[in-house]
C-alpha cells in the first residue's frame, strides 16, 4: 500500500506489450504509485534523440530508480534498457520482480541465473495480477 513502485517495460526494445504495460500500471496505481507511468503511453517518441536529450532520461529515470521501493518488470519483449535497470536496482538492494510470458519468450540466463530476482513466467494475464495482489 503506498508503495513507490519503479515499472520497467520495453521502450526502443519494441512496443508489441504496450497496452498489457497500461493494463499492469492502471492496476498497480489502485493501491500504490508507480513512478514510470510513461512506459505504457501511446505517445512515447522512440527515436533516439541525442546523447543530451536522452542524457535526461537517463538522468531522470536514474533517479525515480534511487527513490522506488520496489521494481515491476515485464520482460516479454527484451529491451535493452530494461536489463540496465534490472541489474542497476540489484546493485542498490531495491526487489525486483519480473514478469514473462514463458509460452512467447525464453528468458536470459542472466536473470533466470540470479537469485536475487523474484522470477515469474505466466501464461494469462490474470496470473500476473494474482502475484501483483499478493505482493502490494
Ligand atoms: C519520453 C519523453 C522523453 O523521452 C521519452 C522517450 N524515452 C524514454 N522515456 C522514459 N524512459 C525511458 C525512455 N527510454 C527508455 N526508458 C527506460 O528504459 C524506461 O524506464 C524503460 O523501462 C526502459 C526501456 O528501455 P529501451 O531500451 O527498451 O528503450
Amino acid at each position: 500500500m503506498d508503495k513507490k513502485i519503479y515499472f520497467a517495460g520495453s521502450i526502443r526494445g519494441g512496443r508489441v506489450d504496450a497496452d498489457l504495460y497500461q493494463r499492469l500500471i492502471a492496476y498497480l496505481q489502485r493501491t500504490d504509485t508507480v513512478l514510470t507511468e510513461h512506459v505504457g503511453s501511446k505517445e512515447l517518441n522512440l527515436m533516439e534523440q541525442g546523447r543530451e536529450r536522452d542524457a535526461w532520461i537517463y538522468d531522470r529515470d536514474m533517479a525515480w530508480l534511487r527513490q522506488s521501493d520496489l521494481v515491476v518488470a515485464e520482460c516479454t519483449c527484451p529491451s535493452l534498457g530494461v536489463g540496465y535497470e534490472l541489474a542497476s536496482a540489484e546493485r542498490l538492494g531495491i526487489p525486483v520482480h519480473i514478469f514473462y510470458d514463458h509460452t512467447k519468450t525464453q528468458l536470459s540466463a542472466m536473470l533466470t541465473g540470479n537469485p536475487y530476482f523474484h522470477i515469474h513466467p505466466y501464461e494469462k494475464e490474470e496470473e500476473i495480477y494474482k502475484v501483483l495482489e499478493e505482493l502490494l
